[in-house]
Formats: structure tokens, sequence, C-alpha cells
């Protein structure tokens, strides 16, 4: 396409059946809000377009779990999400909800337009329906064997191993995720979209066009499937929670989510608009204007042909110029889980690490799942923290900014004549606009952040051969050179860092008295620089300029602050290991009076003693208030005698004697297992009461 006129970018509309965290900004929102950010520095009308997803299988499912009506959970996490979104600086044009009215509208306005025109073929079928629950079944209702890669816990619609998309009859051995059943059959009629009669016109758009500039990960995904062949998919499915079938003969039918959640950005840009406004349409079906879907990898074929195929079907909408969907990112060594609580959640992070949202943005960035599923883990977050931020970028900034208050009171130095190394420094400073914005249109923001932190390297470089500290008092004519080239550099990173790290870049144009930042927007005096004005001038910051001290810009992030992370981690391993656990059925019922046979009571250990050639017995001798006995103990693995003698623990005293090891045994200790297995003795808070008193 020729140079765009406009840019439409969206990235996928969260469902808001969870808070979000670190896999969901890395794959998606992150790189979408560099390249919004990129688009709009350079100069571009740009419209980046996001929302909640409140529809879908995903909701009610919440919403049961945590007792409540599925408005209650959408909206409790719709305000979550859009909050954590603005925190981490986040720039949607339109952050809107696929709830609201104006999307209720135009997805089932969009339905109707396809529905008149013959775009659906109507079919009544045998589909999988759980008769306990009374509910037909697909999507995340139902689970089974993926029949192309036998992962045994693919969903109605889509396996989320391999990516295929699935129709819940597809399934082998299907099984209700709401009662557990195993669904039967039973007819109903539902709305196809007819996607074997778009195989032609997606293999010419992007097998044949955009076989070069897609990425390969996205490309050969789409390929395989349509090399699959493609086959009708329903668009309409038997739910009371989404939008309604706009036909008069379809109560209890909604849209499928994945029909109504992409027209989600149509209406989230015409909300957009309105507000503004602005006319919404071009955006949406000027050829001239450059779409830009943001997914993860287990949205692309509902971006990538499903969507599409819809867009087309209607006639009048322009398609994705580019789909870069990303790889997963892990955390830990694990696959990041919602329902395991296995995430960095955004909202915990804050309160972790209050005001350190570049940290987070820089550390996915730079470890981004471009083109390969990649791991988060606690220590790499801290060493970029502390080499890369801190050491580089942030060590940078602060020589330039304490030299140049120490030398000239924060004063922009007059340069003398530049020598080669100068020239050369500032011919290097001029090419990295272009380098990044290179990276940027290609999609590679790893590549990208990492040219960033070359041009504060380049600078770190520049200061340590020039040595400004050494020859201040012999050369001071050619220390202000050097610190006018440094100053210059610094102005660079506060431009070109931006994107990446806009907290930053605008403590940085604070300290450096650049214009575009909210604390300065009375001041006229102040200098605006563009990323275009980095490779034009010659000074970007000129002799005179009178810039602030502002204080450090990234912080040491300590080994206890990362010991915490890991050990909540750590916890919730715990915790759901336990919860996996099986529980052992409850025994059969027994009267009031069996249970007053058993005489508890509680005693002291006066003594003990590991049994010779036992590994697990030891010897009690217990006081039991009716007397001292011998009970012989399954604990010898669990405690040492010396730790034990003292103890007070419920014991049953009328169990009939029996011997263990030729030790005859008088009773039993009460005992129970904590999280890690180890056994307790049950008489957990160690209150101490007089031997003999009865337990009942
Ligand atoms: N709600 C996100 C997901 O699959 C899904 C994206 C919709 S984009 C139109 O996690
Ligand atoms: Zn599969």
């Amino acid at each position: 396409m020729n140079t765009p006129e406009r840019y439409t970018i969206t990235s996928a509309l969260p469902y808001t059946n969870g808070p979000i965290h670190i896999g969901h900004l890395a794959g998606v929102y992150i790189p979408a809000d560099i390249y919004a950010r990129y688009l709009r520095i350079t100069g571009n009308d740009v419209a980046f377009i996001c929302g909640s997803d409140e529809h879908g299988a995903a909701i009610p499912m919440r919403a049961k779990k945590e007792g409540v009506s599925p408005q209650v959970i959408i909206d409790k996490y719709h305000f979550m999400i859009k909050k954590s979104f603005e925190d981490f600086g986040i720039t949607f044009d339109n952050y809107s909800r696929t709830s609201a009215p104006i999307h209720h509208k135009t997805a089932s306005e969009f339905f109707k337009e396809l529905y008149q025109n013959d775009k659906f073929v109507e079919e009544t079928s045998a589909q999988l329906y759980d008769s306990e629950a009374e509910q037909f079944l697909a999507d995340r209702f139902v689970i089974g064997t993926c029949p192309k890669c036998s992962f045994e816990e693919a969903y109605g619609d889509q396996c989320e191993n391999c990516g295929t998309s699935l129709n819940a009859t597809d399934l082998i051995n299907p099984k209700s995720t709401i009662s557990g059943a195993k669904p039967v059959l039973k007819e109903t009629k539902h709305w196809y979209l007819p996607l074997d009669q778009y195989e032609d016109f997606l293999k010419e758009w992007i097998l044949v066009g955009h076989k070069k500039d897609w990425k390969t990960n996205v490309y050969g995904q789409i390929k395989s499937w349509i090399d699959d062949g493609l086959r009708p998919r329903a668009v309409t499915r038997d739910l009371d929670w989404g939008i309604p079938v706009p036909l008069d003969h379809a109560e209890g039918k909604v849209l499928y989510v994945w029909f109504d959640a992409p027209i989600g950005y149509i209406s989230s840009t015409k909300e957009w608009a309105e507000r503004e406004g602005k006319d919404w349409e071009p955006y949406w079906k000027d050829q001239h204007t450059k779409l830009v879907h943001f997914i993860g990898k287990d949205n692309i074929v509902f971006h990538c042909i499903i969507f599409p195929s819809m867009l087309k079907a209607e006639g009048s909408y322009i398609l994705p110029e580019n789909v870069p969907a990303n790889e997963f990112l892990n955390l830990e060594g694990n696959k990041l889980s919602t329902s395991k609580n296995w995430a960095v959640w955004l909202h915990e992070y804050l309160e972790d690490f209050p005001g350190q949202q570049d940290v987070l943005r820089y550390v996915l960035t730079a470890n981004a799942p471009e083109t390969k599923d990649n791991d988060f883990t606690w220590k790499d977050f801290q060493d970029r923290n502390n080499n890369e931020l801190v050491g580089n970028f942030g060590n940078f900034i602060n020589r330039v900014v304490v030299l140049t208050h120490k030398y000239y009171q924060g004063i922009v130095p007059e340069p003398a004549e530049l020598s080669e190394v100068d020239q050369k420094t500032l011919a290097e400073l001029r090419a990295y606009p272009a380098v990044i914005s290179s990276s940027i249109e290609k999609y590679r923001f790893r590549e990208a952040s990492q040219e960033l932190l070359n041009v504060s390297r380049l600078g770190n470089k520049y200061l340590a051969d020039e040595e400004p500290w050494k020859l201040i008092k012999t050369d001071p004519e050619r220390i202000q050179t050097v610190m006018y080239i440094a100053l210059q550099i610094a102005a660079a990173v506060a431009v070109l860092s931006e994107p990446f790290l806009p907290f930053t870049s605008e403590k940085l144009k604070d300290i450096l008295n650049l214009s575009d930042r909210p604390a300065a927007s009375l001041r006229t005096d102040l200098v605006k620089l563009t990323w275009n004005d980095i490779e034009k001038e010659q000074a970007l910051l000129k002799s005179g300029y009178q810039i602030e001290k502002g204080s450090l810009l990234f912080s040491k992030i300590e080994d206890l602050d990362i010991q915490k992370q890991l050990d909540k981690l750590a916890a919730t391993k715990k915790a759901n290991e336990v919860a996996t656990k099986e529980i052992i059925p409850q025994k059969e019922t027994i009267s009031f009076e069996d249970f007053t046979k058993l005489d508890i009571r509680i005693g002291t250990i006066m003594e003990a003693e590991k049994m010779p050639k036992a590994k697990r017995l030891m010897v009690l001798k217990v006081d039991t208030g009716v007397n001292v006995r011998t009970i012989v103990s399954g604990i010898a693995e669990h405690f040492s005698a010396e730790e034990i003698i003292g103890k007070q623990v419920t014991v049953l005293i009328n169990l009939a004697p029996r011997k263990l090891r030729g030790v005859e045994s008088e009773g039993m200790i009460l005992m129970t297992e904590d999280i890690e297995g180890k056994l307790v003795f049950l008489n957990p808070d160690q209150i101490e009461v007089n031997p003999g008193v009865t337990v009942n």
C-alpha cells in the first residue's frame, strides 16, 4: 500500500472474565501501543481502538463460579481492566464494551445485512446437548479430544494446543464442562457462514498477496487451515447470554461471540468518532486506511479467516493490511493461566512496584514472544532493570544532567569546533530514528527497543571515551563541546523513548525542558522536538538553553523484591497442588452412640524414643490423665524425640491394645497433614490443658 492517509489499529478485546496479566500486555497491548504512539508522534492520523469482550461462554461460567450474575462480572472486570490499561499508559483512543447499546445495534445490523443478502446458510442439524443442564453445548461449554492433535482438553470451537478451529461435533469423547455429562445429540437450527465459499478469496488475498509481509508464524497457520479445506461455520448459538439473533423466528438464540466481538472494533470506532465529532466510515471503508489487528496467536483464525470473510460478505469494508500476532508468554517456565492464578496481575504488580510501569513495559518488550513462545522470569526482570535501565539508560541521563549542572548551572554550553569523533557520534545519532522506525514498521518491537538502548549506549561510550570529568580542569573548552554533544543525545533519547517508555520519556522531557509534556503546557518558550527533528536538526538543544535538575529515572531492584515475587508464585503452586489433590470420599454414616464410644483425651508426651530398626515408629510414654501408658506411633520420619517431649497431643485411649514390633501400644495419637504433607499433632494451637481432659 502507498503511504496511508490514516491508520485504524485494533487490539484484541479482552474477555471480562478476569483481570489482565503480563501475558496480555506482552502479546497484544504493549506492541499495539508502541505502534500507535510511534505513528502519532511521526505525524499520522490514528484511531487506536479497543474495548471489553463481554459475551461468550467465559462470562456466565465465571459468574457461576463467583455466585453472581453475568452483569456483575462484566462490570467488575470491565472497569478493572480499563484501569489497568490506563495505569500502564496504553493510549487507546477509545475503550468501549460489547454490552454497549451502540455495539448491540452495530452487530445486529451487520447480521441482518448479511442475512438479507443471503450470505448465510440456514441449517437444522444434530448438535451436542447436555440433558442434565438442559443446554446445548458449544465453545467452552464442551471439551474433548482434538481430532487433529489428540489434545484431550480442546474446546468446542478451538483447540488451544494446535490452534485448529473446530465445530463442537468434531470433538472425540466430548464432555460437558457444566455438568461433566456425556452430551447427547439434539436437533437445532443455526445460521452458518459458508467459509468454503471464501477459500479462493482468502487464498488470493493472504496466501498470494501477503506471503512476504505477514509474519511467518501467522502466515503458516493460515496456510495450513486453508490447505485443510474450510467448512461452514455457525455464527449463532443456543444461549441466553449474548446479542439476540435479530430475526423473528429465533428465540433463545444469540450471535456467536466470535461473530459479534470483532464487530466491536467497528462499534468502538463509531463511539470514538461520535465523541470527537469525526466520521467513522473512512477508518473502516476508505482504501487509503491501513487497518492493523494486534492479537495473540490463539486468535489468528478469527481475525484472518472468519472476520475477513464477514467483511468481504458485507462488501463495503477494507481488510487488514497486517495481523502481527504474537506467540505466548510463559511465567517461570509454566503457561500463564487465569484459572490457576499463574500470572503476574497488573494491579498486583503496581502494588509491589509502584510507579514502575515502564520497567515492566520495557522487559515485556525486550523479551516479547514475537516469533516463538517466551518465558518471563523475575530474575531476567531484575537483570534487565538493573543492567539496562539503571546501568545504561538511567546512568547516561544522570551523568549528563549532573555534569551540566555542575559545570554550567544547567545551561547548555557553547560548542567549539567539532572533532571527528563528535561528527561521527552526531551522524550515528541522526541515523537512529530511521533504524527504530524501520523495526517498528516491521512489527519488530524487541529489536526496536534494543536500538533505543543503543542510543544511550552511544552516549555512555562517548562520555567514557571523552572523559569530561578528567579534562574539565585542563581543557574546559573541549568539555563544552563534549557536554553539548552529550546533551543532544539525551534530547534524542527523550523523544525516541516515548513509544516504549512513555512515563520515563515524560520525566526526561521535564528535566530537559521540552515542551510536549503536561507540566509545560502553559509555557511558550520551550523547545518542541519530534522524531523527525532528530534526523535533521544540528542542535536539538541549543546553547544557552536551561535544563532542570530532576530525579533519577530508574532505581535498582533488590534481591529481596524478587524473592517476594518468587515466594508468591511458590505459594500459588502449593495451593494448586492442594486443590487438585483427590479428596477421600466420606465414610459410612455412624450413630451418635457409635461416636460416644470413642474416648478421646488430651495427653502429654513424657518420653520418646525411636524404635530400633523401624524407620517410621517411635515409642512414646504418654500421660493421659488416666495413667501413663506406652503408645507406638508412626511419626519417626517427621519428628525427632527431643522436639516432641512435653508436647500435648490428642489421644484415643480406649482403642484395643495391639502389638507393634513386639511392643504393646495402648492407644493412638490423632494427627493430620499440613499443606506440605508433614504430620502435625491435632492440637495445632498447642493450648495448654490438664492431661486427661476429654475431647468431644
Ligand atoms: N476476547 C480474547 C481472547 O481470546 C478475545 C478476543 C476478541 S477480539 C475480537 O482471549
Ligand atoms: Zn489440536
